[in-house]
């Protein structure tokens, strides 16, 4: 359901662009078909819904997706579902949870989505084609105490040589405060890994300003801003992962047409467009990209430098994303 549609040649064009997704939760990106064979018809996706119903929504489907064989098979059908979409470069974000009862540990959760990823490389591999590069974030939850903070990043530190790049700080916005998992993100950078928090859903302007203080190398959404926030954000120059549908859906903004993006474009602020939660909002980065054409007026050439400019947010060591962006800059030519 959307309240905007875009044209198919529109649609095409994007779909052809080669694409960065650099904002993509696990579980919220789940294949509806998937989903309906796993939960049956107790779970329905699609539609506008509440950040509290979002979350309640998430709770319903971790319980019928963590499972080592299930979470694997998501992880793998991620992959394959951005890849189809044109997406050459894939940041997949899941928080690693642990349900004793099915035998799921944090490590054992990651070591599952691992292996999804790993099987849609193999797959890619074994009709010589070298599919999307993807790498993974492991998220904080907001539910989670600095002990469960710190685990999760440990674990990312260990895992950076199979594909961990980076650690995400998400969930109910409502839930939780920063001073809580501030030790765990101080030592993910000094163990060098990326870092990228979710911000400003709501609004929350003490909060906010103590994570632009904090520098993170990415922020998500930033949709609930007063004007000295806006300020400290431009001065930053911190690039923010937006996602169109998702915060008109969930309500964080109430028009696209009014939606931030279309200021910090403007003024040249480092943005990416993403999809959050594909599954769940019924979208695709194409569509995303094709929105933002359709609501802000964009040319082709200013949304192929949008998936251009994204490969510049990557976290990837220098040399990597280089070689990112230089071909993003060879197919663009
Ligand atoms: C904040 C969100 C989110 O980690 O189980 N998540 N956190 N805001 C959002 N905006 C809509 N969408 C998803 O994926 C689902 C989890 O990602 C976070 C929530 O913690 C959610 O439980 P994983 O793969």
């Amino acid at each position: 359901m959307s309240a905007h549609t875009v044209s198919a040649a529109l649609l095409a064009f994007c779909r052809s662009l080669p694409k960065i997704e650099l904002h993509a939760h696990l579980n919220g990106s789940v294949r509806e078909s998937t989903l309906q064979e796993l939960a049956g018809e107790q779970l329905k996706l699609g539609g506008a819904k509440t950040l509290p119903e979002c979350f309640k929504l998430f709770d319903a489907i971790h319980r019928c997706t963590t499972i080592h064989e299930r979470i694997q098979r998501i992880a793998r059908e991620a992959a394959e579902d951005f890849a189809a979409d044109n997406v050459v470069y894939l940041e997949l974000r899941t928080s690693p949870k642990v349900h004793l009862e099915h035998g799921v540990t944090k490590r054992s959760y990651v070591d599952a989505v691992l292996a999804g990823l790993a099987e849609y490389q193999a797959a890619c591999s074994a009709v010589g084609q070298t599919g999307a590069t993807v790498r993974l974030l492991l998220s904080i939850d907001r539910r989670e105490d600095a002990a469960a903070a710190l685990a999760t990043v440990e674990l990312a530190a260990e895992l950076m040589p199979r594909g961990v790049a980076g650690i995400d700080l998400s969930g109910n916005p409502a839930a939780g405060e920063l001073a809580t998992w501030l030790p765990a993100l101080r030592r993910a950078r000094s163990l060098g890994l990326a870092l990228t928090l979710h911000a400003a859903e709501v609004f929350n302007p003490g909060e906010t300003a103590a994570m632009l203080d904090f520098a993170p190398e990415r922020l998500g959404h930033m949709c609930c801003l007063d004007a000295r926030l806006e300020a400290q954000l431009a001065a930053s120059r911190i690039p923010i992962e937006l996602c169109l549908t998702s915060n008109l859906l969930s309500g964080s903004v109430t028009r696209l047409p009014d939606h931030h993006f279309a200021a910090l474009h403007r003024a040249g602020h480092p943005v990416c467009l993403c999809t959050d939660d594909c599954g769940i909002y019924g979208t695709s980065l194409s569509r995303e990209l094709a929105l933002a054409g359709a609501c802000f007026d964009l040319s082709p050439a200013a949304l192929a430098r949008l998936c251009r400019d994204a490969a510049g947010y990557a976290f990837l060591p220098a040399d990597e994303r280089a070689a990112l962006q230089a071909r993003e800059a060879a197919r663009a030519a």
